[in-house]
């Protein structure tokens, strides 16, 4: 196969993809307290910026994760079946699951599905040319919704990666239906390995945040500047900055962008008035405990095997089975 017919289709400005951007970003700006989802961070430019913040010296949930999966990847995957093949939900660059492949020969295919298509295809051709046995299905979807998995990958032993702590970006009861979801997809006797940053120290989670090359601003702002891109709108990005704290009360880093002057925006055609001070709230970043983590994933149709911590217990990695 070719990896032009292994590189999966991009959405284009005729889409249902890109009416429901426009609808929900209205949805969102016309609701008491603005709001944006945080999936829509994601285009290739905000794909790009995720990568630069993985980098920077305050974000320590990737090392940190990556140094989990480093020191214990056969465990962590746990007995594999050959021809198994290996889902991740929210592939991004595919950096870890390099590590996993390294460890564990018998993973036969992959299967990364994100919503930021353009980048995703190029890390797949990447990870073809470096691992030319493997069989890499790119899939462009949602995750939030229903998708289906390729068909040379059905009916083979299916493994989920979900790594990241991309499950804290969910309400707890979207982070419920999401792990609902992925049995339903992975189907029964799948197993299914995810990432979960672990509540801590304020200062700790503010500065992963609130990092002091403004990478973190970039990408927030990024959303804007992707919105006027896609949906003809006029945001004047000086006049919105970055605000990242974390909600002790509910246990979540929130970011959002606040409006330093009373303004009035287009936006698809819409008009958005702001007042100084106003915010849209761009993102929740959950935090979890190793106890919270394991009754969500019981009441969703999952046993947990086994937890894997670094040594100062900053992020989690659970290897879960189907009930
Ligand atoms: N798994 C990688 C990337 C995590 S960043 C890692 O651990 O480093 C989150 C990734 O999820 C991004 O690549 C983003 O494009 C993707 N993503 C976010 N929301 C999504 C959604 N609703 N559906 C599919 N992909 C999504
Ligand atoms: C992808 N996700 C888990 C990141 C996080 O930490 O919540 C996204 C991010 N937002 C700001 N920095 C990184």
């Amino acid at each position: 196969m070719s990896v032009l017919t292994r590189t999966a289709i991009r959405p284009d400005r005729h889409s249902n993809a890109h009416d429901a951007f426009a609808r929900d970003v209205i949805d969102g700006l016309c609701a008491r307290q603005k709001h944006l989802s945080a999936k829509y961070f994601y285009d290739a430019a905000g794909s790009r910026l995720f990568e630069e913040i993985t980098r920077l010296p305050e974000y320590y949930p990737t090392r940190t994760e990556l140094g989990i999966l480093r020191a214990r990847a056969a465990d962590i995957v746990g007995p594999v079946e050959p021809g198994s093949v290996l889902v991740e939900f929210g592939s991004g660059a595919a950096t870890k699951v390099r590590v996993l492949l390294g460890a564990v020969p018998h993973i036969s295919a992959y299967v990364p599905v994100d919503i930021s298509v353009d980048f995703m295809n190029g890390q797949a051709t990447r990870l073809m040319r470096d691992f030319p046995r493997l069989d890499v299905l790119p899939v462009a979807a949602d995750f939030t919704g229903p998708f289906e998995l390729p068909a040379p990958a059905r009916g083979r032993p299916l493994i989920g990666f979900f790594p990241g702590s991309t499950i804290g970006n969910f309400e707890p009861r979207e982070a419920s239906a999401f792990l609902r979801r992925a049995g339903h997809i992975l189907g029964p006797g799948a197993s299914l390995i995810v990432g979960a940053d672990l509540v801590k120290d304020e200062a700790v989670l503010h500065a992963a945040y609130n990092d002091a090359a403004g990478v973190t601003a970039r990408f927030n702002l990024n959303l804007l500047a992707r919105i006027n891109r896609e949906l003809d709108a006029d945001f004047d990005l000086d006049a919105f900055l970055h605000r990242a704290f974390y909600n002790r009360a509910r246990a979540r880093i929130e970011m959002h962008l606040v409006s330093l002057v009373r303004q009035r925006v287009r936006v698809a055609g819409h008009t958005i008035a702001f007042d100084a001070d106003e915010t849209i709230h761009t993102e929740n970043s959950y935090k979890y405990t190793p106890v919270r983590f394991a009754s969500l994933a019981r009441n969703t149709g999952w046993t947990r095997r086994a937890m894997f911590t670094d040594a100062d217990r900053y992020f989690s990695v659970h290897a879960l089975i189907a009930k």
